[in-house]
């Protein structure tokens, strides 16, 4: 971004978490220079300073690194006091929190396997990391594409809980997310009205470098909903300056519906998701909200996610636990919030970020 950058960015310019942290890093106008990861070499570097293989990764002028964009966030806050991304209220700011969790996890699958089910998704995106991330393997860039396209169906589409049955209703419910998110851009420039806050940023993952880039969902934005298109490019043009506006006084009625179905998807599927990791199912299978996930990954890091949830919940005053209680009662949240007992997780698990990882996003360790 700036030539005045003290810290370099790690990444991919076609990926999801990159995307979301770029989006942050100018909102807030940290000045960043951004640089390729590179691999193999970039695997050793990562495992050695922050402990996981995953994109982004920030390296400090002092030296430090950082890795996972939502711990990142976090500690930058801290650095620069104030939170000018977290409405006043607290229910809002633990929706913000809510909303951000669900863009990171839930909207993960349906981008890979937009990117990455559809021939000119796949064609385009292994060909651009073929390029980016692997200059220096001296092979054909046909073949380096064909490894990515082969890894990433394994590891996030089909490999992670997709079947060739089930893909329409996961669309569907993509078109949903859509049609919510048209009408609200149709209203005012962000979530939240007319300053961005953590939710956009959330958000900005799935749509930046997935939905709003690549060429099938493109195109469905394109059709059906341009508010949303518009949306992303606004956030991209938005620095600083942009952060003055006020807050609603109450959470905006047409953000219930992305609650609803966090309540009836995303929360019982972490449920579901963590009993798997309870009994050692590294592949499960789980019906939610209507929807049959045959062989899905499980995930440590997502056990985690459901705890922070908890933690964000249990910081609230009691006055502020008692507004976000009655919100998320009547949007059937509150039950899967807190229907799994007894986390399993590991011995402090993730407690190092963002200065060190314990597990990754989707994996088996
Ligand atoms: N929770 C992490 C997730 C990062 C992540 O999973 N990034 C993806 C790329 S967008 C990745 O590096 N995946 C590892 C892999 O594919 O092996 C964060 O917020 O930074």
């Amino acid at each position: 971004m700036s030539s005045s950058a003290s810290l370099t960015l790690y990444g991919s310019n076609i990926s999801y978490f990159t995307g979301k942290l770029e989006n942050y890093l100018r909102v807030r106008g940290i000045p960043y220079t951004f640089e390729s990861m590179e691999f193999p070499a970039m695997k050793h570097r990562l495992l050695e300073n922050v402990g996981v293989m995953q994109m982004p990764a920030i390296k400090l002028a002092d030296g430090r690194w950082l890795t996972d964009t939502t711990k990142i966030i976090d500690w930058y806050e801290g650095q620069l006091g104030g939170h000018p991304l977290l409405p006043d209220d607290p229910v809002q700011a633990f929706v913000c929190h809510l909303l951000e969790d669900w863009a990171d996890e839930w909207w993960w699958r349906p981008a890979m396997h937009y990117r990455w089910h559809y021939p000119e998704g796949a064609r385009f995106a292994s060909w651009h990391l073929a390029s980016e991330l692997m200059t220096s393997v001296r092979l054909p860039v046909w073949l380096k594409s064909k490894y990515f396209t082969v890894r990433q169906r394994r590891g996030y589409t089909l490999g992670d809980g997709l079947t060739n049955e089930n893909i329409p209703a996961v669309e569907a419910g993509v078109h949903r997310l859509f049609q919510q998110l048209q009408h609200i851009f149709s209203q005012r420039p962000f979530l939240f009205g007319s300053r961005p806050s953590l939710a956009d940023i959330g958000l900005s993952g799935p749509f930046f470098r997935h939905f709003a880039l690549d060429p099938v969902p493109l195109e469905r934005l394109r059709q059906q909903a341009p508010a949303v298109l518009e949306w992303v490019a606004r956030l991209w043009n938005t620095g600083p300056e942009g952060m003055t506006g006020a807050w609603p006084s109450r959470l905006p009625e047409d953000i219930k519906p992305l609650l609803d179905d966090i309540g009836r998807a995303y929360l019982p599927y972490l449920c579901a998701n963590a009993e798997a990791v309870r009994v050692g199912r590294k592949r499960f299978n789980a019906e939610v909200d209507g929807i049959y996930y045959r062989r899905a990954r499980y995930s440590r890091y997502r056990v985690w996610c459901l705890g922070e949830l908890r933690s964000r919940f249990l910081a609230l005053s009691d006055t502020g636990q008692q507004a976000t209680r009655a919100l998320l009662q009547e949007l059937s949240c509150w039950e899967p919030l807190w229907r799994t007992r007894d986390l399993p997780l590991l011995t402090r698990q993730e407690a190092m970020l963002p200065f060190r990882g314990d597990t990754k996003m989707v994996g088996t360790n």
